[in-house]
């Protein structure tokens, strides 16, 4: 980096050391999902409840080897602090009935992560499975459906709390189900007080150490087939988290495609201390695109750095794309969450705040408009090298070595 870079940035009050170190400390949790396009290990089939990948570009991880062999690829590209983002599916060893899926099951994770250093996270999985009856889980009218997966949350805090406890980093356990309905309901209160009184279940089915986990629940517009109806709406859970005292996590894909995600960040730290959230690319439709460095993005960076969210939040990602080389896509979308972050971390917002409490909003915008052209992308560079990484270009290059001798002959 040129050492003009550090002046000019040191001209708007920005200093690069304190950014970079502040970057490299902010977790990132990468979901697994992406390298495997959300298969898991059960060998269940197909991928249903709404959400779908598709594309079927060649070398998929099959296995907890492959998996591990990509995801140990992807990370030594990924800079910064960093934690692995799991769902039930991607059990271990003697694959045991959805339900059962209990702490034995992920002791091998564990024993990745820490030799890694990693955190981990973790999700039950409530989608490609049969008790997942009419697309319903736990606000079914089926007191046997919503007490099979009520279990199975109950063990997933228990294996949360094992994440937590054992890497000395704190997990997060976040539900996501694709209960909803696609034509315009006859009854929608009926399955929202069923899909609260589950969840009252779990949170009391075991009593987790509040300090090595969270728990969280995410919201969705709609989805693929549950296009008039979720049960888990945001409104459903935000009330939901707000008062049983856990976390409301937001997809950055699951509103309305009109809807500014960004501004949902500062309203929710006005009563929450802590956010969590699925970072994720909506197109139209569907809602989990590979990460680019757009101006969504930059709005939810710029949002957490702001609200001084970096270290008050689990900044998790999800996408999934299998249309295209999976271990770059894994690595594009993170290296750009990075970049954003980088980004509103070299943004002078003393400046800005001051100009509009000032009434000064010509200055507000013209210093928004000129700031994007600082040369920021040095600054990325410095941050690479720093942390022992090579460019994009160089990135690219050996991704498709990696693919020539390692995913294509699979
Ligand atoms: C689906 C949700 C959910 C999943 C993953 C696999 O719309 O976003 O979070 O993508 O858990
Ligand atoms: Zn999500």
């Amino acid at each position: 980096m040129r050492k003009e870079v550090k002046r000019i940035f040191a001209s708007y009050g920005i200093d690069i050391n304190k950014a970079l170190k502040t970057l490299a400390k902010t977790k990132i949790s990468l979901h697994c999902w992406q390298l495997d396009d959300v298969m898991g290990f059960e060998d269940a089939g197909s991928l249903t409840g709404g959400i779908q990948t598709t594309g079927n570009y060649p070398g998929r991880a099959r296995n907890f080897e492959e998996l591990t062999k990509d995801l140990d690829k992807a990370l030594s590209y990924i800079p910064g602090s960093k934690k692995i983002n799991l769902h039930a599916i991607y059990q271990t060893g003697e694959i045991v009935d959805r339900s059962d899926v209990g702490p034995a099951q992920f002791k091998q994770w564990v024993e990745y992560a820490k030799a890694r250093g990693l955190g981990l996270d973790y999700n039950p999985t409530i989608f490609s499975h049969p008790m997942l009856v009419d697309g319903m889980s736990l606000s079914s009218p089926d007191e046997k459906v919503r007490n099979y997966w009520i279990k199975h949350c109950i063990n997933g805090l228990k294996i949360t709390e094992m994440f937590g406890k054992e890497l000395g980093q704190k997990a997060l356990m976040n539900i996501w189900i694709p209960d909803g309905l696609k034509d315009v309901p006859a009854d929608r209160i009926g399955p929202r007080l069923r899909l609260k009184d589950s969840l009252d279940k779990i949170l009391a089915g075991y009593k987790y150490d509040k300090k090595v986990m969270d728990v969280s629940v995410e919201s969705k517009v709609f989805g693929i087939g549950v296009e008039s109806y979720t049960v888990g709406s945001n409104e459903f859970y935000l009330n939901y988290a707000a008062t049983r005292g856990i976390l409301n996590l937001i997809d950055t894909g699951h509103y309305h495609p009109t809807e500014n995600v960004a501004d949902k960040i500062s309203a929710m730290y006005s009563f929450f201390g802590k956010l969590a959230f699925h970072v994720s690319r909506p197109v139209r439709w569907d809602s989990d695109h590979v990460l680019k460095l757009n101006d969504d993005l930059q709005d939810v960076a710029d949002e957490l750095v702001k609200c001084d969210g970096l270290q008050r939040s689990y900044i998790g990602l999800d996408y999934f794309d299998a249309s295209i080389n999976r271990v770059a896509a894994m690595i594009i979308g993170a290296r750009n969450m990075e970049k954003a972050l980088l980004k509103a971390l070299l943004t002078p917002w003393h400046l800005l705040k001051e100009a509009q409490d000032s009434y000064d909003h010509t200055r507000v915008l013209a210093l928004q408009e000129e700031i994007k052209t600082l040369p920021w992308g040095e600054v990325w560079e410095e941050y690479l090298t720093r942390q022992g990484m090579v460019s994009d270009s160089k990135m690219f290059e050996e991704i498709r070595e990696y693919e020539k001798e390692v995913l294509l002959k699979r």
